[in-house]
């Protein structure tokens, strides 16, 4: 059976460090508590993208942690990793589906309620949103509602997480908009501790998410 707890999703980013560096910092952000790790390369050849994928895998599976790769179903096949990762512009999911088997885990970005139900029926198992706040991370995308996240997650029936500019000081505004979990980048990669930042973030959000439960029970 496929599970995976999308709650505190890290998203790599190789750029600045070396790799013994970025290796360890993957592995503070671990032992921090993510829950999900994707990682994310843009300009590495595939050798090279196939080469860093095993070194972290070797860190997740210490540590239990489905391991998604970004944009490449190729790397993640390979690899054996537990899932993959899909933009607008990369496989559909229905193709990276028949690729992959049923039981791999597909993540989509979608960014309006058509694009999520057309993932949804394409087989995705969880989507991204956003960006909800402006961004530091090299990326295209453009900012996306608050009332749009909750439209999507009041469409679909698979985990909605997250993502963009998102801090602990910042989460606040995710308040009973209904996602699963939230992705970061920076705010662990770019931490001078990815460790404690992993654990507070984790803790911040999980507060979050009691509370709103505790306001559903209420209402
Ligand atoms: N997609 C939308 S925003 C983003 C991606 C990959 C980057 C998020 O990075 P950060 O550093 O958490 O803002
Ligand atoms: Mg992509």
């Amino acid at each position: 059976m496929k599970c995976f707890d999308p709650t505190m999703y890290f998203i790599t980013d190789s750029t600045a460090y070396s790799e013994a560096a970025f290796l360890s910092r993957v592995e503070a952000a671990c032992q921090g508590g993510i829950t999900l790790l994707q990682l994310r390369e843009k300009t590495k050849t595939t050798r090279e993208y196939l080469a860093l994928a095993q070194k972290v895998q070797a860190i997740t599976k210490r540590y239990g942690i489905p391991l998604i790769i970004d944009d490449r179903v190729d790397i993640a096949l390979a690899i054996h990793a537990e899932g993959v990762h899909l933009g607008q512009s990369d496989l559909p999911v229905h193709t990276a589906r028949r690729l992959m088997g049923r039981d791999a885990i597909i993540g989509a970005t979608t960014k309006t309620v058509p694009q999520a139900l057309e993932a949804c029926e394409q087989g995705a198992d969880y989507l991204g949103v956003g960006a909800i706040f402006p961004t530091t991370t090299k990326v295209k995308t453009v900012l996306t509602s608050v009332d749009t996240l909750k439209a999507i997650v009041q469409s679909v029936s698979v985990p909605v997480n997250a993502i963009g500019g998102l801090q602990k000081e910042n989460i606040h505004v995710l308040k009973n908009s209904g996602i699963a979990g939230i992705c970061v980048v920076s705010a662990i990669m770019k931490a001078d501790d990815p460790c404690k930042a992993a654990q507070e973030l984790k803790e911040a959000f999980d507060a979050q998410q009691k509370e709103d439960r505790t306001h559903h029970c209420r209402q």
